[in-house]
């Protein structure tokens, strides 16, 4: 179980997506973040060991090296597209069980941010309690942010 953790943290590191994915070549023809994210949830690990031991712990070895100057943004690309491909097995996980929604969430990257990782996953763990969300997406400008609000007013009863 610790092992298939800190082989899906290596993946993250490392962007190695799934499988199919070339890249890096030295790990070509082995399972990715995908793939293993999946074993890991089928062997009954908990969706949040997942992503706080596995997940979250490739993304903050990522950002100390690129801190560091020790890879560089390509990098880091690869490597939130193996986060994202982890993420989506995630999902149903976190998904709520109540019908009743609890009101509407309105979320979005700020202009000139592309960052979108640490968002699609506060709107998953919001999701899964039961708001209904609007992901407006990234480099958002106010008028939108603004302009939602204005669309879902909040219900006296919030
Ligand atoms: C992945 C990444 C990228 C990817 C983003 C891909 C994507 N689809 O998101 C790419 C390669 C595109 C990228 C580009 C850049 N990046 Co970058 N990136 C990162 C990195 C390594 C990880 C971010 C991440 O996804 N973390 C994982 C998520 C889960 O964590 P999180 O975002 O912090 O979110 C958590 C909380 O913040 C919180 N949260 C987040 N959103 C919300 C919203 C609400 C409502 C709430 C309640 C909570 C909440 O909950 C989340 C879960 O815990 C960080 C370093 C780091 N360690 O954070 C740098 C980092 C954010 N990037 C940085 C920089 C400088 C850049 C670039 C300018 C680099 C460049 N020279 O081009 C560009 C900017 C592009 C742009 N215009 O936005 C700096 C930012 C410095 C600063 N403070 O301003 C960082 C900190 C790296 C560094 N140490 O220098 N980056």
């Amino acid at each position: 179980m610790e092992q298939l953790l800190a082989d899906i943290a290596d993946c993250i590191e490392r962007g190695k997506m799934n499988a199919a994915s070339p890249h890096p070549p030295d790990m070509r023809g082995m399972d990715g973040a995908d793939e293993l994210t999946q074993r890991a949830l089928a062997e009954g690990i908990p969706a949040q060991r997942v992503l706080d031991e596995a997940l979250m712990t490739g993304m903050r070895r990522i950002g100390e090296r690129f801190r560091d100057k020790q890879i560089f943004v390509p990098d880091v690309l690869l490597a939130a597209r193996a986060m994202s491909a982890a993420m989506k097995h995630l999902q149903p996980s976190f998904h709520s069980r109540e019908a009743a929604h609890r009101g509407t969430f309105v979320i979005g990257t700020v202009r000139g941010d592309l960052h979108d990782i640490g968002k699609k996953l506060v709107s998953m763990i919001v999701e899964g309690a039961g708001w209904h969300v609007i992901d407006l997406g990234t480099d958002v400008p106010p008028e939108r942010f603004a302009e939602a609000a204005r669309q879902h007013p909040v219900a006296p009863w919030d």
